[in-house]
């Protein structure tokens, strides 16, 4: 029995994080059955989401969960692709992932009226009169480590400016293929997915929606592939 440890159906997303996405994506495209259940991060095992538990088993991060994946299941995510395609794939999944999850994450949390319209959320159970000192902290720990990270130390205009080169490398490597590598999807699209999903959501005011939108091989890609895997967020 796998269950996907996950915070939820939020934002009008598949998950409000990018990296839970990825990890459903990953057991749809192995073909395995699973359940989802919201993950306490205080209980998470390396304090983040997703965690995935499989017969008593527990597997932290998205990325060690598709090793576990391939391990345990002698699945092959990149079944199919020559020895540089993979290389390609796995390079625009770690270019979403450690580096233009830097910009949606400062679009989300550092500007005011997309905190209060996004992650503030993530507090509503905190009992008064304690959560807005709670949600400070949390955006102080973002800030602190947005700068750990370097995205924090860009403006504005330069972290859109890196970001719309990231969207861009994207949209060149999928032209108008269904998937990132060609006909078939493979693991690198579990990521691409995420992340272009995460970088449309209309909720949030950030010009990484104008410039998602503006590549409408980015766009197609995302409504193909919700169509595909995640059909029940169409009609919600
Ligand atoms: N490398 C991890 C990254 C996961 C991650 O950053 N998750 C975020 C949500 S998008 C999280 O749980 N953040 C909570 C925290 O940092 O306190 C993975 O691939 O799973």
């Amino acid at each position: 029995m796998i269950t996907l440890r996950v915070s939820g159906r939020l934002f009008g997303l598949p998950d409000a994080s990018p990296f839970v996405t990825k990890a459903e994506m990953l057991l749809k495209l192995a073909g395995l059955p699973y359940a989802t259940e919201i993950g306490d991060l205080r209980a998470a095992p390396r304090g983040k989401l997703p965690w995935l538990e499989d017969d008593g088993v527990v597997v932290p991060d998205s990325t060690l969960i598709r090793f576990h994946i391939e391990r345990k299941y002698a699945f092959d995510f990149d079944k199919g692709l020559l020895a540089p395609e993979r290389g390609v794939a796995w390079a625009v999944e770690k270019l979403l992932e450690d580096h233009f999850y830097w910009a949606m994450l400062d679009a989300r949390w550092m500007n005011d009226e997309n905190f209060a319209k996004g992650p503030a959320q993530f507090f509503s159970g905190v009992p008064e009169p304690a959560r807005a000192s709670v949600m400070e902290k949390a955006r102080a720990l973002v800030a602190t480590n947005l700068k750990g990270h370097g995205m924090g130390r860009y403006s504005q205009n330069e972290i859109a400016a890196l970001a719309k080169r990231a969207l861009g490398s994207v949209t060149a490597i999928l032209g108008d293929r269904p998937y990132l590598m060609g006909e078939r999807p493979c693991g690198a699209d579990a990521s691409v997915f995420a992340f272009v999903t995460g970088a449309l959501c209309p909720l949030f005011t950030t010009p990484l929606v104008d410039l998602a939108a503006s590549r409408q091989n980015l766009v197609d890609y995302r409504d193909r592939l919700m169509g595909q895997y995640f059909p029940e967020m169409l009609a919600t």
